[in-house]
């Protein structure tokens, strides 16, 4: 009943949540983009210029190790696809480690609380305080924005937009290679390359050159739906809203001073057009209703769309010299805003890993590279489901599943120590790398 994206998305985005904070300008040509001719080898072809494949890419250019990003989407379309915008800060500490969070330190706002809503009252989560680190809030599409910069721009890092029908082969030799159409001349382009960093996301070709037989893919549907829009509004609240309700869950997320992104729970598969704007912020309304809640700002809707929760995990990550990172890997409902982060530990893992074996032939980064990030993504997994029950137990219809969710909610509250082992899943485990 689902795809393997939680987003059917039928239209490009219809405005961009870069609309503040505003993005530096972007240079008029692109030399590095597609001028020169495609090379026939280089060292890792990376399907895919979404965050995980762009921080790879980066990390590569940086090493000087010779690569080539292929995207079949245009350079404008994704530094405009709205999607994430919270990032861990152990992920902002990564990237800037690597000279990849300049604009994100400058334009990005830090939260360490959020407020839960339910039967009608607000209660605060100071989960910054208690895991000693915060959110940053950083539109993806600004973060992809500076990865393409840095990538193509700075360094004269080679990607080719538009490109059509990605193929990869021989991926259990030791001389893989990737074709695709190339939009200008319409032509096949053959690369040879030691190794493939597939970074295509939820609908991409990678994960399935994988032999069935050498992969397992678990999944998991939780059988809601949730209606994603972004609002031409102020946020209404200093911090995330998380609204528990038995018609339905609600969350308010500032994007920017002037975006706001909320979510009501709907069926799974509903039509977006059910969803006019007066029944949108009249749901949104009761569904965070509180006693002293400020009223919500009300703005033209720029985004709406049915995302339909689905998980799945692909084991293992790699596949002779194809190694899957992010969304291609392990795709996870945004219930608890993990899958960008993910994405970035994968790619960050990566990177190095790929460094290690072009530069100086070493092999233990890429051996152990499936395993470590496997262990990452069963935790937000787990976490997600966990704090699925808690948002969606009380609209499920079941008292007893309404229940426990009730217990949930109330122990992180009333315990001190069951707060702090939720304030650090919901921040993510400090990780060095
Ligand atoms: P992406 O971002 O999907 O990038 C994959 C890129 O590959 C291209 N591509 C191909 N290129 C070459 N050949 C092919 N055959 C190709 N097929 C596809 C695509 O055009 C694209 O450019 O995957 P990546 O890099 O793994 O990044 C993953 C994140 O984008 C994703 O996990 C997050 O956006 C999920 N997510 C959230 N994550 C968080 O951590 N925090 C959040 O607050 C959060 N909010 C969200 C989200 C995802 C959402 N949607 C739309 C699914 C909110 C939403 C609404």
């Amino acid at each position: 009943m689902t795809s393997d994206t939680p987003t059917p998305s039928p239209a490009a985005p219809t405005s961009s949540p870069t609309a503040a904070p505003a993005p530096r300008p972007a240079p008029t040509t692109s030399p590095a983009t597609s001028a020169a001719p495609a090379p026939h080898r280089t060292r890792v072809v990376v399907v895919g210029a979404g965050p995980a494949g762009l921080t790879v890419a980066n990390i590569l250019r940086a090493a000087s190790v010779d690569c080539l990003v292929l995207e079949t989407e245009s350079r404008a379309f994704i530094e405009q696809r709205p999607r994430a915008g919270f990032l861990e800060e152990w992920a902002v500490r990564a990237l800037e480690r690597r000279g990849l969070a300049d604009g994100l330190l400058e334009r990005a706002e830090a939260y360490g609380e959020f407020e839960f809503r339910f039967a009608g009252e607000r209660h605060r989560f100071p989960y910054g305080e208690l895991a000693g680190r915060r959110h940053f809030v950083y539109p993806q599409p600004l973060l992809v924005t500076d990865l393409v910069r840095g990538y193509a721009d700075d360094m004269g890092g080679d990607i080719r937009f538009d490109v059509r029908d990605v193929e990869l082969h021989g991926l259990d030799t030791d001389r893989p290679s990737v074709t695709y159409t190339d939009p200008d001349t319409g032509r096949r382009q053959r690369v040879d390359c030691d190794a493939v960093a597939g970074c295509d996301g939820a609908r991409g070709v990678s994960r399935g050159s994988v032999p069935p037989e050498h992969s397992t893919v678990a999944r998991h549907d939780y059988g809601i739906g949730w209606l994603a829009l972004l609002a031409e509004a102020p946020p209404s609240s200093d911090c995330v809203v998380l609204g528990v309700h038995p018609d339905g869950f609600a969350a308010h997320m500032a994007r920017s001073p002037r975006v706001t992104r909320y979510y009501l729970e709907c069926p799974p598969g509903d039509d977006p057009a059910n969803w006019p704007h007066e029944r949108v912020w009249s749901e949104l309304r009761r569904r965070l209703a509180a006693a002293g809640a400020p009223p919500l700002t009300e703005g033209r809707l720029i985004e709406k769309r049915v995302l339909d929760m689905h998980n799945y995990v692909v084991e293992p990550m790699s596949y002779g010299r194809l190694h899957l990172a992010g969304d291609a890997a392990h795709l996870t409902a945004p219930i608890a805003a993990k899958g960008l982060n993910l994405a970035l530990y994968d790619a960050l893992l990566l990177g190095d890993a790929l460094v290690a074996y072009c530069t100086a032939g070493e092999t233990r980064g890429l051996r152990a590279y499936s395993a470590e990030c496997l262990r990452r993504a069963w935790q937000y997994q787990e976490f997600s489901q966990w704090l699925s029950e808690v948002m969606h137990g009380a609209s499920s219809g079941d008292p007893f599943r309404a229940g426990i969710a009730t217990a949930r909610l109330r122990r992180i509250f009333d315990s001190p120590a069951a707060a702090a082992a939720f304030a650090e899943l919901y921040i993510g485990k400090e990780i060095d790398c």
